[in-house]
């Protein structure tokens, strides 16, 4: 018996709907929306939009007002108990007079992590979690799995053919997927903390990595305006020292990473390069090392478009969380490049697994999302 009513679960969902419209945004903060309702009507609603901005439950009860005294809230994750960028949400809710608050989970920030729920309990306001989990932490999968291991989230997306080949023999690529699919990943790319890829692609296809707001669906257009557009950061592997300021990267004004085991001078780099010198530790790998960097830069998720080499290297060593496959209804041969490169993999026992989580179909080609078993 989990004691939610079908009500609940309606207000709830509508919590994750107003959370989602934060989520090209808020990093790295987590997306967090919130209804309050007040015998069965809903007296304010509110989505937290950006870092250094107020919290959903704060956005919820400015529309509220004085109708807030005797609400029930529905929050998508625990209210904040701590001073952050923002003063603690949980204060404001008792002050406000609510009286009821459910939240869909937890916080493990370890600034709050349950002591948001304790603060209202103690107000004496009855409190409730855990309705609708599934799809609160996985609106936020990036913040969670950050703030839960120091790690961020990766995905590794590729775009392939139905024999899961990348470009033909001779290295044509563009492209493999129609047109409805990349508009896709234009989507995925703005929800994402971090882009990362490696020289060789950069090289090889010049390519801006960034956010293209115009070809974002015009539904969209009416939540998401060009002016709020967040460019991730891209990050780049670059150890040999390849990359060039005349790139198309650097037209871009957000900010590029290029990491690597060398110090570099960048005096012929535009403001907006910086580099990530990695001195990884005994036994660990330099992506490990990137991963922990960028962990430590607050980088909630990192999605990865790069070559066979890079995706086999990141698979290796188990640092991928979801794989994004796209799949073009067309074939290009056993001649043609391979997805990635897994060379020391001889056993099909060693076969890394994977579980689908969502199949759909995006245009001609069909969208698919695995998570490592
Ligand atoms: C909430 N409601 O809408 C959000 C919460 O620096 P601050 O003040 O913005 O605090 C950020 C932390 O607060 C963030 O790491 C997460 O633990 C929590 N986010 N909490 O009650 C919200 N965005
Ligand atoms: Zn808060």
């Amino acid at each position: 018996m989990s004691g939610f009513t079908e009500q609940d679960r309606a207000f709830m969902q509508l919590a994750i709907e107003l959370a989602e419209k934060g989520q090209f945004t808020t990093t790295p903060n987590p997306s967090v929306g919130c209804v309050l309702v007040k015998q069965g009507e809903i007296v304010g609603k509110g989505f937290h939009f950006k870092a250094g901005e107020p919290h959903a439950e704060v956005m919820a009860m400015r529309e509220a007002g004085k109708n807030a005294k005797g609400a029930t809230a529905y929050v998508t994750l625990e209210p904040c108990s701590h001073f952050g960028r923002t003063p603690p949400c949980a204060k404001g809710l008792i002050e406000a007079g609510v009286v009821k608050v459910i939240a869909a989970m937890e916080d493990p920030n370890p600034s709050v992590a349950g002591q948001g729920l304790k603060m209202l309990q103690q107000a004496g306001i009855e409190t409730a979690v855990g309705l609708l989990q599934e799809q609160a932490e996985r609106l936020n999968r990036g913040f969670l799995k950050r703030m839960r291991t120091g790690l961020p989230y990766v995905q590794l997306k590729m775009a392939m053919t139905i024999d899961g080949r990348t470009a033909t023999s001779t290295g044509e690529s563009q492209w493999i997927t129609g047109e409805s699919a990349r508009i896709d990943v234009q989507q995925e790319r703005a929800k994402a903390s971090a882009i990362l890829s490696a020289s060789g692609t950069v090289l090889a296809d010049n390519p801006s990595l960034n956010v293209r707001w115009e070809q974002f669906p015009e539904q969209l257009k009416v939540d998401y305006k060009k002016e709020t557009v967040r460019q991730p950061v891209r990050v780049i592997i670059d150890s040999k020292q390849q990359i060039s300021s005349q790139l198309n990267l650097f037209k871009i004004d957000s900010p590029v990473w290029l990491a690597g085991i060398q110090p570099r001078d960048l005096t012929d780099f535009p403001a907006n390069c910086e580099i990530i010198c990695l001195t990884p530790e005994k036994e660990q790998s330099l992506l490990q090392a990137l991963m922990i960097e960028l962990g430590k830069r607050q980088i909630n998720s990192v999605w990865v478009e790069a070559g066979a080499k890079l995706a086999g290297a990141l698979i290796e060593q188990n640092l991928v969380d979801e794989l994004v496959l796209y799949i073009a209804p067309k074939l290009l041969g056993d001649e043609a490049k391979g997805l990635c490169h897994l060379p020391h993999l001889t056993k099909l026992a060693d076969a890394p697994l994977w579980r689908l989580q969502s199949m759909e179909k995006v245009g001609d080609d069909i969208k698919m999302i695995y998570m490592r078993k």
